[in-house]
């Protein structure tokens, strides 16, 4: 398939290979120099097949061709792995090329994209490089499957440059009857959904060089970015009059929540499968799939991981017991939960949460008697689309709060900056407004071009809506009187006022909800200060146009960064929906001691625009304290409110989200 790129060097948009026919798949032996030239007009650059370049892929080619892929698959998990490891492992780029041109046809597509990814991540010589847009790539994971139907029609009928975008309807997966379905602009979002492929794909459970997998406290990165998911969803519940999420904390009650994807799998010729409402899960059984789980070993690994929380410590396969202390506990618990290969004792302590997708993602064909694959809670590219995600993943965060309202509260002097005061916080929106947010739908445009294996070719575009905000600049009056020049961390997060009985809601509640917005270092001199941050620099969020990279017309698209900068909330869906009537939040602000929150690395030319949920490529979490610092404790004694547990160094401002139904054009207006 020349139109999917294997690389793109900057600025071109296609690759040829020369391929010595002897290295083509047998089929296409005898016609090897016909298609070399058939698809040679496509390609701005031409690289050279060399015997030298052939690599031994017989483990990873062991997945069916036409098999759905996923990482929530163990038996999955370990034949990427082993194709990873032979793209990690070649010499130069030249043969990393022609391994992976010799492997594209003969393994898994899903498969290929993912190991080559990573690989792309991991190598000191690929770095720079562009790959296409996930969502480009594979187009079926994202968009409704009847508008493939209509995307044909666009290609074969009318000439490029004249094309209009497929609209994929706003809301097409359910109707009113089912409550669950106000959420759809956020769980069907293309880019929360490509944020959380991307963050799996940077944070894998297992690899088989475990450096891939080791990474600076990703374990406590597991635990923060999903809770920040459902800190986000349950505000997003909220302005929808909905409750909160129910923990799936037993596997054998009913789960009313149904799910019908209305997605197709291209490479699997397959439709995704739907769970029907109030389904109960049962053991799995497939051996196609080498998965045997059954729910008491479930219940098991839940019941040791929080005996390990409840006692304090967790013990290695020697039956050594390791303190589960304030710094690192979080750490080793997220890659016992996960469970990634860091995990300090599989065995003991198994796999919940990525088995916990697994035995939902079957729970429509538990013995594969219907020759059905897993749903789209089994793929971390669609699993957010389902409403059970917020179910396991609401206990997945409860089990990790066990842990952290053992830990010490915070003590006044720990949160103080002594001679730093916030004297007021404001925020400015583009449109005149203050201390409001404004939110509305927008629609804007992805290629879907690469993804697409019919000819003609060129550019097919799909047009989203989506929500948006309009961008607006926090002001902070920070007050120094120490009297010498200071750098604080700015910690910037937002929460419901009222909860789910309208009265203003208890700390040990609203810490849970709290979004994290942005973070930054600001410089404080003696007297008084005014910080200025735009909503487009936030720390969590990579900018709209990394999502949508079209914001005019489906003419003249540049390849966007593909690389850790791909990983990151996307920034449209930075503010929650709000209600027309005004939905109250409260914005808080704290300014820490920066000296104590400091990591000493260079981040000179490194991309680390959604730090906070993502990291930083090659170096540490850019912030000492615990993720989620300071609600990720409960409040010392006496501090029952947001009001009372504040030092002077804190502020918070009321605000109100005023959300608007009208829908904009690609350009915002
Ligand atoms: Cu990201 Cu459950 O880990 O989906």
């Amino acid at each position: 398939r020349p139109g999917e790129p294997v690389f793109t060097p900057k600025g071109k948009n296609n690759t040829v290979f020369q391929i010595p026919s002897r290295f083509l798949e047998e089929r296409y032996q005898s016609i090897g120099s016909e298609i070399q030239s058939r698809f040679g007009e496509e390609g701005d650059v031409t690289v050279q097949v060399r015997d030298s370049g052939i690599p031994d892929i017989t483990i990873p080619a062991q997945l069916e061709k036409q098999e759905n892929f996923s990482l929530f698959m163990p038996r999955h998990q370990k034949l990427a792995a082993a194709l990873t490891d032979v793209f990690m492992k070649a010499k130069d780029i030249e043969q990393l090329q022609s391994y992976a041109v010799y492997a594209r046809d003969r393994v898994n597509a899903q498969m290929f994209n993912y190991s080559l990814s990573v690989a792309i991540l991991h190598r000191p010589d690929t770095k720079d490089l562009d790959l296409p847009l996930f969502v480009e790539t594979f187009p079926s994971k994202f968009i409704d499957s009847r508008s493939f139907g209509r995307a044909r029609e666009e290609a074969n009928v009318v000439r490029q440059g004249m094309r209009r975008p497929i609209i994929i309807p706003r809301d097409y997966t359910a109707s009113d009857l089912d409550p669950e379905h106000r959420l759809w602009y956020f769980r069907e979002d293309l880019g929360i959904n490509i944020h959380h492929w991307h963050w799996h794909l940077i944070y894998p459970s297992e690899s088989s060089d475990i450096n891939i997998v080791r990474k600076d406290r990703r374990g406590e990165l597991f635990y923060y970015m999903h809770q920040q998911i459902m800190a986000r969803y349950t505000a997003e519940r909220s302005c929808n009059n909905l409750p909160r999420v129910k923990p799936l904390n037993s596997l054998r009650d009913p789960i009313p929540e149904g799910y019908f994807p209305k997605l197709d799998s291209l490479i699997a010729s397959r439709s995704w499968p739907a769970r029907q409402d109030n389904s109960v899960l049962k053991n799995i059984n497939r051996t196609l799939d080498q998965i045997n789980l059954d729910i008491p070993t479930m219940e098991r690994w839940r019941a040791r991981f929080l005996e390990a929380i409840q006692q304090g410590f967790y013990i290695d396969p020697r039956g050594q017991r390791f303190p589960l202390d304030e710094v690192t506990g979080i750490d080793h618990l997220g890659n016992m939960l996960d469970a990634s290969s860091l995990s300090p004792n599989p065995d003991y302590y198994g796999n919940y949460h990525n088995m916990g997708h697994t035995i939902l993602s079957f729970v429509h064909d538990p013995d594969h008697r219907h020759l059905e694959s897993f749903s789209t809670i089994g793929d971390s590219a669609t699993s957010m689309r389902d409403p059970v995600f917020y179910r396991l993943h609401q206990d997945v965060d409860d089990l990790f709060n066990e842990h952290k309202i053992r830990l010490p509260p915070y003590t006044a002097q720990q949160l103080t900056f002594p001679g730093i005061q916030v004297t007021a916080v404001g925020i400015q929106l583009e449109n005149g407004r203050t201390n409001q947010f404004h939110t509305f739908w927008q629609q804007s445009d992805v290629n879907m071009s690469k993804g697409m294996d019919f000819l003609p070719r060129g550019d097919v575009f799909a047009r989203f809506t989506h929500l948006q905000h309009i961008p607006f600049t926090i002001n902070i009056q920070v007050n120094n009187d120490s009297g010498a020049q200071r750098f604080g961390m700015v910690r910037l997060f937002m929460a419901p006022k009222f909860d789910d009985r309208g009265q203003q809601m208890l700390f040990r509640d609203q810490r849970r909800l709290m979004i994290e917005m942005d973070k930054f270092v600001a410089n404080l001199r003696p007297g008084q200060n005014t910080l200025r941050r735009r909503s487009a620099e936030s720390t969590i969020t990579v900018p709209f146009d990394r999502t949508f990279r079209n914001l005019d017309s489906p003419a003249g698209t540049t390849d966007a960064q593909f690389n850790y900068c791909g990983c990151g909330w996307p920034n449209h869906m930075l503010i929650p929906k709000g209600t027309t009537q005004g939905y109250r939040m409260e914005y808080f602000v704290m300014v820490s001691n920066y000296e104590l929150d400091r990591i000493n690395q260079d981040l000179g030319g490194i991309c680390s625009d959604a730090a906070s949920f993502c990291g930083i490529r090659d170096r540490l979490y850019p912030d000492k304290r615990a993720m989620g610092f300071p609600f990720d404790r409960l409040a010392r004694q006496g501090a029952d409110t947001l009001a009372s547990f504040m030092t002077p160094n804190m502020r918070v401002q009321e605000v109100t989200i005023i959300h608007n139904d009208r829908v904009a054009g690609p350009t915002g207006q």
